[in-house]
């Protein structure tokens, strides 16, 4: 059985990952392709919880060592349970967010040492590796914009402007590293523009296959 593709979508908030990822999903499925989709972090009952645990944790303050743990022990349970079995079935997965969003978030916006996160990464999941990487980007007064049109913002969302600055700027330093792994998509233009460029996108991928 021929492994499936292993595909990951990043961006700061309200840049239209999760309007893109329908759109992205839609056109590799019209191909007769099995396609499984998750969320980081989340994406198994435990890991959904780990989630909640980070987002809404009480009164208590979270340590950023324990932000950036948390986030690969959510993606342990998902990579081991979810995504490295559906691969080897021959399935293609996309994940709404992956390690990128620890190196770009914990990373970059925190300050946490990238090479303490690549280690991490390694360990948790060295075998599981995206193929590709959308990087839809966009200013970050757009995406937060676009955001704040929903309900009250959750902890990390709460995060003032330099921060997701900071976060922007390290997931454009990491496509420049990889552009052989990176496909950056400007999504401050309409949706309609934007969708066409992941169509063409996906056809790219479909024709590699
Ligand atoms: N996090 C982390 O710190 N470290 C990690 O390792 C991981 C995650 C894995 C949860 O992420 C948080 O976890 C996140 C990073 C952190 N915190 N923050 N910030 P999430 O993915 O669940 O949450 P999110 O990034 O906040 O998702 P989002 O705000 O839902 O954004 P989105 O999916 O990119 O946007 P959207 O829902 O598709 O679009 C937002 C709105 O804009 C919606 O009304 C759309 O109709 C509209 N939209 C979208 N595109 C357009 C265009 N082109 N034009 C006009 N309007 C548009």
């Amino acid at each position: 059985m021929k492994r499936g593709r292993f595909i990951t979508v990043e961006g700061i908030e309200g840049v239209g990952k999760s309007s893109n990822i329908d759109t992205l999903v839609a056109h590799i499925e019209s191909a007769g392709i099995e396609v499984l989709t998750t969320r980081e972090p989340g994406g198994t009952p435990v890991a959904e919880e780990i989630r909640n645990l980070l987002m809404h944790h009480g009164d208590e303050a979270v340590p950023e060592i324990a932000e950036l743990l948390l986030m690969f022990a959510a993606r342990s349970f998902n990579v081991r349970n979810v995504i490295q079995p559906a691969l080897e079935a021959g399935k293609w997965v996309v994940c709404d967010r992956f390690t990128d969003s620890s190196r770009a978030y914990q990373g970059g916006g925190r300050g946490l040492p990238m090479d303490i996160i690549d280690q991490l990464a390694e360990w948790v999941h060295g075998d599981v590796r995206p193929d590709l990487t959308l990087l839809l980007d966009a200013p970050v007064q757009v995406g937060m914009a676009r955001a704040n049109h929903r309900g009250s913002p959750d902890r990390i969302e709460s995060e003032q402007h330099e921060f997701f600055e900071r976060v922007r700027e390290c997931y454009l330093n990491l496509a420049v590293r990889e552009p052989g792994r990176f496909v950056v998509i400007d999504t401050a233009r309409s949706l309609e523009e934007v969708q066409a460029d992941v169509g063409r996108l996906a056809q790219r991928l479909l024709s590699e296959n």
